[in-house]
């Protein structure tokens, strides 16, 4: 392939809601610029991008991919290149898109033509803002029944404002979609049925002659708006020229004041050719961004480094994406930060402190690689094989470190147990679990302490889902989900004191201990306190600390349903000893003693974890929303609204939550979201104490309690 510096290279995130029609659309602008032999379709698992046994399985995306075009325009000869960024589109996985977001340069926003705008459709306008990308809306499947542009791009409007202009607009809509007329050129681009993706360039028609008019001055005023020259031109002549109208819309663009919007048909491919000619001409190329910022230390930490996206400078390279695949292995998809990256060249890994060799450095066609000789500051490429490497560290020249701050992702929503199956599918989990972590920022697997249970954590079930079937299908391993156990706590709610006594003669030595022991309760989240308060050598010194390791222990064991006894002090104040038959063995076993008896008076009572959460949703949901939340024992804390959605706070008990998610999705319509952090620790309600303790007595667990409540 050919060498493209960074003037020539166009990297752009295909992004919107779920099942607008991005894969489909992606594969087709390779289609039309004769990048592949086949339009192949989603749903037939032949599109480029959607090439995961998952993806195929399920026929939706779910993690980001790459792909490219190499493209001339009328505007532009000199071909350039488009690197695609396929992302996924269900809110589940909507966390890889961001992680792949951060190596665009710009963004086409996908819009149904039927469906109108939906909740991602704001998230990736989000995240785009966020990154600083400028953005294009496609009215996405055009050709479908009641497809409406107008009533689309009204409906964007609103939302996102008057910045949504048209530069195109619809020839024909539902079956009758057949092209487009070009608002800057002013001419009407008509399709072969076929799907070829070729158009014929030409008059536009006499009805449609009206329409486009108005269109094309609407959007001539709105590029002149922003620009004093260009307004004072407009006013003048009632139109600007057309290399004017250009500029205007490329500087609007850029400033993120205009969001051009294009109709288009992926499945029938309608419009591609335009859309290649409008990310190759409009579109901001890799090193338009100027510069970059890192920091001198890992984690944020240390000075800012500034660093201009050119091959002049020191290489660089970030790494947004890894890909564990079954054969090659490890696949790293990085982004050429500033310098040249040759092939073979080894370079310094600065967040790992190691050095790497970039073997066979390739661009990527969904999963096929195409070795290339060099990549330029601002391009994107993939690299198998990197020893340590993983997403979100920084690589590049030994002299001259700096390191790109990582993508942050939402923490996870819902955990699940993960068990394995049989004694082999244990040995292999960990392995497999590590490889799929290292493909998924966005999950959780961590070791409960107090429930020794893995647990396994992401967004919603869907995404757990795919991981439990990605174990058996790819790794061999095969597991069972369960919800996962609430680490509930015991503590004290009131004083005590107690002697615990140990006594004990067989035979030859003896066993002789006494601890006398006071108990007080201490504040939430206080943890154990020992305090040692004999006089007078009632016990010699080096018994004590044995008295304190009985109350652990027999602290660790609960006393009421097995949960850990927290938030109390202990106060050894008093006890006897015998020179012979004391040791430490009978001073921990009087230790344990006296904190059962102590628990006698010191009226014990179940402690249950509480989060704090917060719940994203449109407006209309709250009420149904905050019924839901009351009925799990939350407590309503506060309610905002941020843009359309309204943000519920609240306290809930974790034990209300393992189903959460699963009902949020069905009483929002899929539209909801949620946060969710441990807040503290409380008391569990009566009612509710007494049946887990009597389940705990009938050798049940807790979880069986809460099912049946
Ligand atoms: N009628 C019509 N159907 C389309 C068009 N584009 C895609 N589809 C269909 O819509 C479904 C989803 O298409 P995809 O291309 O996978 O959509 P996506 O936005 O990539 O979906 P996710 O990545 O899962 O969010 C498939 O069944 C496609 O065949 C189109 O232009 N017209
Ligand atoms: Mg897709």
């Amino acid at each position: 392939m050919k060498v493209y510096t960074g003037e020539a290279v166009r990297t752009v995130g295909v992004t919107g809601h779920g099942d607008t029609g991005k894969t489909s659309l992606v594969t087709a602008c390779l289609f039309t610029a004769g990048l592949i032999e086949r339009l192949g379709r989603v749903d037939e698992g032949q599109s480029v991008t959607d090439f995961d046994e998952e993806e195929i399985a399920r026929k939706v995306s779910i993690w980001s991919a790459l792909a490219h075009a190499e493209w001339a325009s009328p505007a532009q000869p000199e071909k350039v290149k488009i690197n695609f960024i396929d992302t996924p589109g269900y809110n589940l996985f909507i966390n890889d898109t961001k992680a792949a977001l951060v190596a665009a340069d710009s963004s086409l926003i996908l819009v149904d033509a039927v469906a109108g705008p939906e909740v991602v459709t704001e998230k990736v306008w989000d995240y785009a803002i966020e990154y600083e990308l400028p953005r294009v809306f496609v009215i996405s499947k055009m050709d479908r029944d009641n497809a409406g542009f107008e009533r689309t791009l009204g409906a964007l409007q609103e939302r996102l404002g008057r910045g949504v202009v048209p530069v195109a607009l619809p020839l024909g809509e539902a079956a009758g979609f057949r092209g487009l007329i070009d608002l800057v050129g002013m001419k009407a681009w008509s399709y072969e049925a076929n799907g070829s993706g070729k158009a014929t360039v030409g008059d536009i028609p006499g009805e449609l002659a009206e329409a486009a008019k108005k269109a094309h001055e609407a959007l001539i005023e709105m590029v002149a708006e922003g620009d004093d020259k260009l307004m004072e031109e407009f006013f003048e002549k009632g139109t600007l020229p057309e290399g004017d109208l250009r500029l205007g819309l490329r500087t609007a663009l850029r400033a993120g004041r205009l969001h051009p919007a294009v109709p288009a048909s992926g499945l029938r491919n309608i419009g591609t050719d335009y859309l290649l000619n409008f990310i190759a001409d409009y579109l901001p190329s890799a090193v338009e961004r100027k510069e970059t910022t890192g920091f001198s230390q890992p984690e944020r930490q240390g000075e800012q480094v500034t660093r201009s996206v050119s091959d002049a400078e020191p290489v660089a390279v970030f790494v947004w994406k890894t890909l564990a695949d079954p054969f090659a292995g490890r696949i790293s998809y990085f982004k050429v930060m500033s310098g040249v990256l040759k092939n073979d060249a080894t370079i310094q890994n600065y967040t790992r402190g190691v050095a790497e060799r970039f073997q066979h450095i390739s661009v990527a066609q969904g999963k096929k690689h195409t070795q290339v000789a060099e990549l330029h500051a601002g391009d994107i490429g993939v690299v198998g094989k990197l020893k340590e490497t993983l997403t979100g560290d920084t690589l590049g020249d030994k002299a001259a470190p700096l390191h790109y701050p990582p993508v942050k992702l939402p923490e996870p929503l819902i955990s699940f147990a993960v068990e394995p199956k049989t004694r082999q599918d244990e040995e292999k989990m960990s392995t497999a679990m590590h490889k799929i972590l290292e493909e998924d920022p966005s999950l959780r697997y961590t070791r409960e302490a107090q429930t020794r249970e893995f647990l396994l954590s992401g967004s919603g079930q869907q995404h757990i889902e795919v991981v439990v079937s990605k174990l058996k299908k790819r790794y061999g391993v095969e597991v069972t989900l369960k919800a996962p156990k609430v680490p509930y706590r015991e503590t004290i709610r009131a004083r005590a004191e107690a002697e615990g006594k140990h006594k004990k003669q067989t035979g030859g030595r003896g066993q002789f201990g006494v601890a006398r022991v006071k108990m007080e309760p201490l504040a939430r989240g206080a943890g154990f306190e020992f305090v040692d308060d004999v006089f007078g050598g009632a016990i010699p010194r080096n018994y004590i600390p044995s008295v304190e390791k009985g109350i652990v222990a027999a602290a660790e064991r609960g006393y009421l349903a097995g949960y850990p006894m927290v938030d109390f002090r202990a106060i050894l104040y008093d006890g006897q000893y015998h020179d012979v038959d004391s040791s430490d063995i009978a001073f921990k076993i009087a230790g344990s003693l006296a904190f059962k008896k102590c628990m006698e008076q010191a009226k014990p009572a179940l402690l249950e974890p509480i989060l704090n959460i917060e719940v994203y949703a449109p407006q209309e949901f709250s009420g149904d929303l905050m019924g839901d939340i009351n009925a799990r024992r939350g407590r309503i804390q506060g309610m905002d609204t941020r843009g359309t959605s309204s943000v519920i706070k609240a306290q809930m008990p974790m034990a209300e939550m393992l189903d959460f998610a699963t009902a949020l999705t069905s009483l929002t319509q899929g539209r909801g979201s949620y946060h969710a952090e441990f807040a503290h620790y409380d008391f569990v309600p009566r009612e509710l104490e007494q049946k887990i303790i009597a389940h705990h007595k009938a050798g049940k667990e807790a979880e069986e309690v809460e099912e049946e409540a």
